[in-house]
């Protein structure tokens, strides 16, 4: 059942989908002695709740912590920072949804463009206080179990988006790809050694003077052409689209844009200037319902030339610096000149120009234009992202209608995935951060973000071989498979670093597991349910189970144990139920014991997987051998891994992973 609860007038976010699905809706006014279910209101409008003892708390999607979210406090408040460590409090997403697993059973849903702080047992360990903007609607989701619950929670938001069957292949990236010329050199190598991939990402180098929407005829010469040529290799050409826009007469984006009206303006009317990659900036107002089909069109520059993907990035949206602010720091830091200006005074002399980027006060300084409303940019800060990337989405079905394509933001909230997927952004080259892809798998599955990957081997700092590989065993896993690294790191393919039989190995594993990670894909999108399983929504009556963080099922048939710390020979495993484990060295080379419910210190040599089958589950492999890219891939499955001998049914969904249909006809039920 889901309760609404309205305080005040919040702007529309399209995040509810579904508004029938509201048993009941009542008006409250904030700080009210009003009654709301689990909660007391307190007088400044702050929900609180008491936690007990074995309450688990999850949700809130994108964070840097737990998939147990107690003993912290968050924001939301969707934001660029590449530094991501325990102590951030908000990351790119706003993903305003908890679900309290304990004593009472109950989910809530805050539909919000504004900034909302939680406090989960961070002040005081069994206190759970929610501090809401002023306006805003409160869901409340009451079901049985947690798996009920997320589903109240999709049924009313929306369906997961579906990504094209290609996408579960492999991509690699890096900025610093910078030519047609290195794209090939990329491609080659991966071909040379039989390492399968699918797509080949382009960071902003390939744009002519960072423009979005425009490709340097230098660099990527006919790129049409060169388009071609890779999707006969079977590459899909990815490009980055920037949501700063450069200021520049005769760039028609630019100047269509400002005829129109159509870019962000401040107080006065006057265009909002921003630094970003390209210099002066202006933001498209894809609030303005005319202006997101507008920029959603702008995509066809590149569908017109077979482009099939793209990756949204600064949209939270990222500010390096502004020119009002920048032109206050000049003389403020020049005044420092003929000082001696000693620790202190130095210290914020370096604040005068490190605290421009992102400042609160420019959120403060620009408008949007929603109908006739102009409406301040930090009242509706959270939806940006979601609705520059739903813009994306919906000028690609009208370019690309017959087709699904590959789409995913870094920014986002609730409601966004319906049309798109997630990348968790610049995370670390740092074992702790395997650790950290996993969890955040699990928080965006919760969030509704099915197709969703980290930066595999980590985009900041500098990857090795080992820690490349052990990242490689847990993204084999997951929906977004993507190597990617900054420019300023040390080079981080995976031939980069010798043992390429076993990184060639497990990327024929990921080709091995394409089709049963695509029918368990689609399954859990078209039943809104998970793809990436908390062990506690598996085993609910475990209480050992519900605490387990470093452990997932990938699908119903999977549990996975990545090891995820440096040197480590093997790991410790909580097996929930009587399980065959298989450690995986290849889709064919293995071996393999059955365990009993138990806690089990598990050997696992650095190029080994370990794979969890429990009884009465199968897990079907198809032939990788010979396998370049998914499209080489063949129906039906060389081999089944699973508990015992008797035969298991299992319900496999297999479409032609393109069109935009999909529905439950597609499956089949196998014995295997
Ligand atoms: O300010 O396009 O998260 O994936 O490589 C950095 C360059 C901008 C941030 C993205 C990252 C991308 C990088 N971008």
């Amino acid at each position: 059942m889901i309760l609404k609860y309205q305080f005040g007038h919040v702007l529309p976010t399209g995040a509810v989908y579904c508004p029938e699905a509201v048993a009941k809706t009542r008006v409250l006014k904030r700080g009210s002695a009003a009654q709301i279910p689990h909660f007391t209101m307190l007088p400044d409008g702050q929900l609180f709740y008491r936690l007990g003892d074995e309450d688990v708390v999850y949700g809130l999607g994108e964070q840097a912590r737990g998939i147990n979210k107690r003993g912290w406090h968050y924001e939301s408040l969707n934001t660029d920072d590449p530094n991501q460590n325990e102590g951030r409090t908000a990351l790119y997403g706003a993903h305003n949804f908890l679900l309290i697993d304990g004593a009472e059973r109950f989910g809530i849903f805050l539909d919000t463009p504004e900034k909302v702080e939680y406090d989960i047992g961070y002040t005081n360990y069994d206190e759970l206080v929610v501090k809401p903007p002023k306006d805003y609607d409160l869901y409340v989701l009451e079901g049985e179990s947690d798996l009920e619950i997320l589903k109240l929670l999709r049924k009313l938001t929306g369906p997961s988006y579906l990504p094209p069957k290609w996408a579960f292949g492999f991509g690699q990236s890096r900025w610093g790809y910078k030519s047609a010329r290195d794209v090939r050199k990329i491609v080659k190598k991966y071909r040379e050694l039989q390492m399968p991939i699918d797509m080949v990402y382009m960071d902003i180098d390939y744009m002519e003077d960072y423009k979005s929407f425009t490709v340097d005829a230098e660099k990527f010469p006919k790129f049409k052409k060169f388009n071609e040529e890779m999707a006969a290799e079977g590459i899909r050409l990815i490009p980055i689209i920037d949501a700063g826009i450069k200021i520049q007469p005769g760039y028609p984006v630019y100047d269509e844009g400002t005829e129109k009206g159509y870019f962000c303006t401040k107080a006065d009317g006057t265009p909002f200037v921003l630094g970003v990659w390209p210099g002066r900036c202006v933001f498209p107002d894809v609030l303005n319902p005319r202006a997101a089909v507008w920029f959603g069109d702008q995509y066809k520059a590149l569908t017109d030339a077979g482009v099939r993907g793209f990756w949204n990035d600064m949209n939270e949206p990222s500010i390096f610096y502004t020119e009002d602010r920048l032109k206050e720091a000049f003389p403020r830091v020049a005044a420092y000149e003929d000082q001696d200006p000693g620790a202190v005074t130095f210290f914020e002399m370096r604040d005068v120009m490190g605290r421009l980027s992102n400042d609160p006060a420019d959120y403060k300084a620009f408008y949007h234009q929603i109908g006739k409303k102009r409406v301040r940019h930090d009242k509706v800060h959270n939806i940006y992202g979601q609705k520059l990337t739903e813009a994306a989405a919906e000028g690609l079905k009208r370019a690309v209608p017959e087709e699904r394509t590959l789409l995913f933001s870094r920014s986002s909230s609730i409601g966004l995935h319906r049309e798109s997927g997630i990348w968790f952004g610049d995370n670390i080259s740092w074992f702790s951060h395997i650790l950290m892809n996993l969890k955040s798998a699990v928080n965006a599955n919760m969030a509704g973000f099915l197709y969703s990957g980290a930066d595999v081997a980590g985009f900041v700092g500098d990857a090795t071989p080992d820690l490349a590989m052990r990242w490689l065993e847990l993204g084999i896993f997951l929906p977004l498979l993507r190597n990617h690294s900054s420019r300023y790191t040390r080079e981080q393919e995976f031939f980069r670093f010798g043992m390429e039989a076993d990184f060639r190995n497990l990327l024929k594993l990921r080709y091995a597991l394409i089709p049963y990670l695509y029918s368990e894909f689609m399954k859990a999108a078209l039943s809104d349910g998970l793809f990436v399983r908390p062990l506690g929504f598996m085993y609910p009556e475990d209480a050992r189970a519900r605490r387990v963080e470093d452990q997932a099922f990938i699908g119903e048939c999977v549990m996975i144990a990545p090891v995820y710390e440096q040197n480590a020979t093997g790991r410790y495993v909580y097996v929930p139920e009587p399980m065959r484990l298989f450690r995986m060295r290849s889709a064919e080379d293995y071996d393999t014991e059955v365990l009993q419910k138990g806690e089990y210190f598990i050997e696992a040599a650095l190029n080994e997987v370990l794979v969890f089958v429990p009884k009465g589950k199968a897990l079907p492999l198809a032939k990788a051998e010979g396998v370049r890219s998914v499209r080489d891939l063949k129906p039906g499955f060389e081999r089944v891994l699973k508990y015992g001998e008797t035969a298991v049914s299992y319900e496999f969904y297999e479409d032609d992973g393109l069109s935009r249909e999909a529905g439950p006809d597609h499956v089949r039920k196998l014995k295997l």
